[in-house]
């Protein structure tokens, strides 16, 4: 069940995590984040987009360079068999770097993370602005978490980070806060899909999506700012990015570079593009289907490779309702999907 602490802990990637242990983090933080010059405008100006977006080899470019953090363990994590790290950081939906699964790790090892701006502004009382390095300075936890595409495939993923609450508790909500709008970099100079409609999906930039306050909230929303006991890699949305466990993957929004406190429902990428396919809400839900395809079962994702993966049957708020189920009282969640 949810909410379980881990028995177990006996995982290779957690060798990494507790490596890291010798490390003293603030010198990581100054090593990290590069970044070769320029791999990716090189590349694409010199290959043409079609071909630097075709997947395959690794582009010739110099790779990210991700660096150990250092977190404990969190209670709020699950023992399921954790998806292998080659897959969740090759597997990957971020189509500012292209649509194909591969693309986002192909394409987006030039990108820079460091210096980085987040802000928290809106409704607050006390406006926040994060640099690169603040973005580690809360106490990191571990958190094993399901992440369940509304593509019906999944994974466990370690994330590393704290609650996106930390952050909103130091920026102080005001009474008129209701709803938390969140939004990934816009630079279509490091983010080719930004500035194309084909190689962008046709869906409008910067990616936009929205949490009701009390979700934003809520324990188990999360802000990771590593994977596998390392720093994001940009793939995955280095170097900030939200992670809610009970909701379809595109809530979890990457590359965050604002949150903002509103007073009402905030817009959201997947609902302009598709509001009869993708709503606001969200939640993980195997009886209400997307209008092309079934919600009941996902593909579970863990090592890859032919036949490995499992068909499972989709859990009603992706197995988190015991933590969740009261935000959604009352609600009718065909018509809030
Ligand atoms: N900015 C941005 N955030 C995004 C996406 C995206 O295309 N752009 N894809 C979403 C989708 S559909 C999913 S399933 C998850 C995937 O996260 P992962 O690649 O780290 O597994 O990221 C989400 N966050
Ligand atoms: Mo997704």
């Amino acid at each position: 069940m949810l909410l379980k602490s881990k028995q177990s802990y006996d995982l290779t990637e957690a060798a990494v995590t507790d490596e890291a242990v010798f490390y003293n983090r603030r010198r990581l933080l100054q090593q990290m984040g590069f970044l070769g010059a320029g791999s990716l405008l090189a590349s694409s100006a010199s290959a043409g987009l079609l071909d630097f977006f075709s997947s395959g080899d690794k582009p010739a470019g110099p790779q990210f360079q991700q660096a150990p953090l250092t977190s404990i363990r969190s209670p709020y994590s699950t023992a399921e068999t954790m998806t292998a790290e080659s897959k969740a950081t090759g597997h990957n939906n971020f189509y500012e770097f292209g649509l194909g699964k591969d693309d986002p790790k192909a394409n987006a090892q030039g990108f820079k993370v460091n210096p980085w701006q987040l802000t928290v502004s809106g409704a607050v009382n006390k406006p926040l602005q994060l640099d690169y390095d603040a973005l580690f300075a809360p106490e990191l936890e571990e958190r094993i978490y399901r992440l369940r595409c509304v593509e019906a495939w999944s994974m466990v993923i370690p994330w590393v980070g704290y609650p996106l609450a930390t952050l909103l508790r130091q920026a102080e909500p005001t009474s008129a806060a209701r709803y938390v709008a969140f939004q990934t970099l816009h630079d279509p100079a490091q983010m080719p899909g930004q500035g194309n409609r084909f190689l962008g999906g046709g869906i409008r930039y910067p990616y936009i999506e929205g949490l009701r306050l009390d979700e934003a909230m809520h324990p188990l929303t999360f802000l990771a700012v590593g994977v596998y006991g390392k720093t994001l890699p940009p793939q995955n949305g280095a170097p900030v990015r939200l992670v809610v466990p009970w909701k379809y993957g595109f809530k979890s929004i990457k590359s965050i570079v604002g949150i903002k406190l509103v007073e009402r429902e905030p817009a959201t990428t997947w609902n302009i593009s598709a509001p009869n396919e993708y709503g606001f809400y969200a939640n993980v839900n195997p009886q209400v289907d997307h209008p092309r395809w079934s919600q009941a079962s996902e593909r579970r994702i863990t090592r890859g490779g032919l036949g490995s993966d499992e068909r499972i049957p989709t859990q009603m708020f992706n197995g988190y309702g015991e933590a969740v189920a009261d935000l959604y009282a009352g609600m009718n969640l065909r018509k809030y999907f």
